[in-house]
Formats: C-alpha cells, sequence, structure tokens
C-alpha cells in the first residue's frame, strides 16, 4: 500500500522534508510580480524586492487542482494545511481530498488543519511520517494524529506585521505597536488558528525572554522544538542557547522559513514550534 503525506508550502517543506512530501504551493502577488512558493524560490530576492516595493502585495493558497495534482496516486494521502481560519488552503485541500475519494473509491484521503503555521506544521508532519510507517490504519492514524496536534503550539515573535495587517490577517489596532520603537509582538496561535498577541517587549533581549516565559506558560514538555526565523539566525540561535540551558535534554533545530511564511512574519520574525506536556 502506498501512503503519501501532502503538505502546503506554509510548512516550508523545502527547508527540511525530501521528496517523498508531497507540496500545494502557495503564491505571493504583488501588481507586477508573482512568487511560487516551491524550491526554487529565492527567498532572499523576493524579501529584498518587497521591501522596496511601494504597490500592494498579498498571497494565494493553492487551488484543489494544486493538491490533486501533489497527491499523486497514492491510496492513502495524508494533508497537513495551514490554519483554516486565515487560507483557503484547507478547504481547497478537503474539496481535493472528497474529489480524490471520489473518483478513486478504493483511496482515502484526509486532512488535518493544523491551527497554525510554520514550525507546527513541521512537528504534525514528522509525526504523521512515523506514523505511515507503522501498521497503524487510515482511521487509526487520523485519530492518533488529532490528538498529537493537542500536544503542539507555536509562539511567535514579530518584528513587523505590515504584511498580516495589510492583508487582513490581524487587526490593524494590534499590527501598530509591532517594530514602533523597537516593539516587538510575542505571541501565539489561538485554538482558534488566530494570531493572539501576548506581549509586547522593547527590543531583542526582552523579546527572546518573553518567548522563554510563554514556553514555560504554554507547558512546553522540554523535548522538541523548531525554531523557525526570517533572516535572523542570531535570534534563532539565541533563543536554542536559552531552550537548552532550561531544558538539557531538548532537542532543538533551527532552520529558515519559506516563502509564504516569510512574507508574513517578516524580517527578523521568529516561529516556534514546540511540544506540549
Ligand atoms: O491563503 C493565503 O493567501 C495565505 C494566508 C496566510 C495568512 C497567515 C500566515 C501566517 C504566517 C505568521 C505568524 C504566526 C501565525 C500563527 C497562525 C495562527 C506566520
Amino acid at each position: 500500500m502506498t501512503r503519501k503525506i501532502v503538505v502546503d508550502s506554509s510548512a516550508d517543506p523545502f527547508a527540511w522534508a525530501g521528496a517523498e512530501i508531497g507540496c500545494a504551493s502557495l503564491k505571493i502577488i504583488t501588481d507586477q510580480k508573482e512568487y511560487v512558493d516551491d524550491a526554487k524560490l529565492d527567498i532572499k530576492k523576493m524579501v529584498k524586492e518587497l521591501a522596496e516595493y511601494k504597490g500592494k502585495s498579498g498571497t494565494a493558497c493553492p487551488s484543489t487542482e494544486d493538491w490533486l495534482s501533489a497527491f499523486g496516486e497514492a491510496e492513502e494521502v495524508y494533508c497537513v494545511s495551514i490554519t483554516s481560519n486565515l487560507s483557503g488552503s484547507y478547504n481547497a485541500a478537503r474539496l481535493a481530498a472528497e474529489r480524490y475519494t471520489e473518483e478513486h473509491p478504493d483511496r482515502k484521503a484526509m486532512v488535518v488543519d493544523s491551527l497554525s503555521a510554520g514550525p507546527e506544521l513541521r512537528l504534525i508532519t514528522r509525526k504523521l511520517q512515523k506514523y505511515i510507517g507503522t501498521e497503524y490504519s487510515f482511521e487509526e492514524i487520523k485519530e492518533k494524529i488529532a490528538a498529537y496536534q493537542q500536544k503542539t503550539g507555536l509562539l511567535f515573535m514579530l518584528e513587523s506585521m505590515r504584511n498580516l495587517a495589510n492583508n487582513g490577517r490581524v487587526s490593524p489596532l494590534v499590527a501598530k505597536m509591532a517594530g514602533l520603537l523597537g516593539i516587538r509582538v510575542v505571541g501565539k496561535a489561538s485554538d482558534e488558528g488566530t494570531l493572539e498577541p501576548l506581549e509586547k517587549p522593547r527590543g531583542r533581549e526582552k523579546a527572546l525572554e518573553a518567548l522563554m516565559t510563554q514556553l514555560k506558560k504554554h507547558n512546553f514538555n522540554g523535548k522538541k522544538i523548531y525554531i523557525a526565523h526570517c533572516f535572523n539566525p542570531e535570534a534563532a540561535a539565541d533563543l536554542k542557547e536559552r531552550v537548552l540551558a532550561a531544558f538539557p535534554k531538548c532537542k532543538a533545530t533551527v532552520y529558515a522559513l519559506g516563502g509564504l511564511c516569510s512574507f508574513y512574519a517578516e524580517k527578523g520574525g521568529l516561529l516556534v514550534g514546540y511540544e506540549k506536556t
């Protein structure tokens, strides 16, 4: 039996996954250009061009066809999408799964709504990879991954929320703080899959402290954490050191965000996916 995992590009798969994981790409769009968030995207160039661009920029989720073509011919397909509360990707994936099983009644497809973005999707996907290599049935995996999702969380530290606000993904009021006189917004993915600001620390040092405080407050299990950054390897490495100092047994991995997450997290931003007790 063939089993395949398919994520959308908000999971940043090109930073960490191999070709065995399928990907439905989101797009970053301006009046002049379209950036497809795939393995070929030059993220550095995109971030630089967008910083200089004066016009409007936005994003678009993958279509149902995009998801379907990433399914290939697998007998069982396991999808993981960005939060359904901020993107149409989950809906497109669900329609794709429906169509797939209608057209091939012997096949199965399911979609996990991550209610999150970036590194939390990586956690979920890594767990799925483990499950599909076992004897667990499709239904068992569905149950197990839903349970695992209750044990993962996402924190973020953003220096600017301009793109989020301009695209209606956070309220302008929330976004107004970020970036003003060195103010960062530290927050979490809410249970509904939206951005929930928690603290507004001033300066990088305070922001990293705030992330550590929030990690502990939100029941980090001290075992597994992914720290993803948008052109801020220093802050990511600094956070990793703090995590290891507090949780010496932790497996902490740092990596660079892909195109979609970089667009919204913006330069300097950190996204932190972690396991909970
Ligand atoms: O469909 C589309 O065009 C994509 C829209 C995506 C909007 C949100 C992306 C967020 C990326 C920013 C900080 C952490 C978010 C927490 C999620 C609940 C990352």
